[in-house]
């Protein structure tokens, strides 16, 4: 593979309902999207999932945009290597950034799968042909919000519900939730909202069999979770806190989580997702593919990595009509009655791009050559 052309652009995506978590209530999407191009004309489409700010990670869109123009374009660019498994190594010299990363990597694996004739799934080596799915739900503004929100997805057909959790948005909540909902698949996210001081508020959620706790403590933190783990019996999950199939080891071995929440764009690619997937598989460690508010083209990418083996549990991958009154590729995501998600059987991430959508999203845009 040889890249001849790489094209950029942000888009604003205005979500239907504004999302919430304990860092932030997020209204629109800002959305940089990568087109990799090689020397026959083929190409490839990632996203990159960064935030409108640095709450979730240090990196966000504004991060990202310079040094995916600056740097990691002209670090592919014009160099040739054996295929999408290889664009991270052309990009090892630049430290973190890994959503900025993985908008290329992504894109190559799209562009690869496309030349091989072959949805990207069964090209990652995907197993699965349709993926349960789960959805995460915001911070509302009152408990009766929120369950008839819950109410809407589980009737929809979602395998499992996932609650943001903030302090003050917890125990209370949770038991709301239970009450209404006594044997639903339950999790809640904190978003690293607490620490170990908070111990004894993770016990009482103990008692209302939550599936998981998502990331309750520092976002860099694994020791810590480690403590709480031993000490609660709910299962922990990390997400902010696994950046690399190493961080995945690290916590698997100090006992700091029991569940891997993985995103394609936190590890920096595909190709760093296949590791951390074999690396939980052979621990038995379940995992799920979790989500960043994602345009289509994300979203497509998210649907391919959650075909892997070890994928097993439902993921925050939904349907497009969940965020966007209109996606920007055809058809949009949809999910069938019993909650799952069928991969696609066209080449590549399988959906078509709307670039007239795209065009019109557009607040700017580069070609590095
Ligand atoms: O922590 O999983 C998270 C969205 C933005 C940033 C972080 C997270 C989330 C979600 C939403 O939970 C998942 C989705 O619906 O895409
Ligand atoms: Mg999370």
């Amino acid at each position: 593979m040889r890249l001849s052309s790489i094209e950029l652009r942000e888009i604003r995506l205005p979500l239907i309902h504004f999302f919430e978590t304990s860092f932030g209530r997020t209204t629109e999407r800002r959305i940089i999207l990568a087109r990799v191009i090689d020397q026959d004309g083929a190409e490839g489409w990632g996203e990159c999932t960064a935030g409108e700010g640095p709450f979730y990670s240090d990196e966000w869109a504004e991060t990202a945009w310079p040094t995916l123009n600056e740097f990691l374009a002209p670090m592919v660019l014009n160099r040739e290597v054996e295929g999408a498994a290889g664009v991270s190594d052309l990009m090892q010299h630049v430290r973190g950034h890994r959503m900025a990363k993985a908008a290329i990597e992504t894109a190559c694996w799209d562009l690869e799968a496309k030349r091989a004739n072959q949805p990207l799934w069964k090209y990652l080596g995907g197993i699965r042909e349709e993926i349960p799915c789960g959805v995460s739900i915001g911070i509302q503004d009152s408990s009766e919000q929120l369950i008839e929100k819950i109410e809407k997805e589980l009737n929809a057909g979602y395998q499992r519900i996932k609650i943001k959790i903030k302090p003050g948005w917890d125990l209370n909540i949770v038991k709301a939730v239970r009450a209404k909902f006594p044997d639903i698949l339950l999790m809640g996210d904190a978003n690293s909202a607490y620490t170990l001081i908070d111990v004894p508020l993770f016990k009482a959620l103990d008692e209302f069999n939550l599936m998981m706790l998502e990331q309750p403590l520092a976002f860099d933190d694994m020791f810590d979770h480690a403590e709480l783990q031993k000490q609660i019996k709910t299962p922990v999950c990390l997400d902010e806190s696994i950046k690399t199939s190493a961080d995945a080891t690290h916590a698997i071995a100090l006992g700091a989580c029991k569940i891997i929440n993985v995103k394609l764009g936190r590890v920096g690619g595909h190709e760093q997702a296949k590791r951390v997937e074999q690396i939980a598989r052979e621990r038995n460690i379940p995992i799920w593919c979790g989500g960043m508010l994602e345009s289509g083209i994300g979203r497509a990418h998210n649907i391919a990595m959650a075909t892997l083996a070890g994928f097993s549990w439902p993921g925050d991958v939904s349907a497009s009509a969940r965020y966007w009154a209109e996606d920007i590729i055809e058809p949009p995501v949809t999910v069938t009655a019993k909650g799952t998600i069928v991969a696609p059987s066209e080449p590549g991430i399988g959906f078509e791009i709307n670039r007239k959508r795209i065009d019109q999203l557009t607040v700017r845009s580069a070609q590095i050559n």
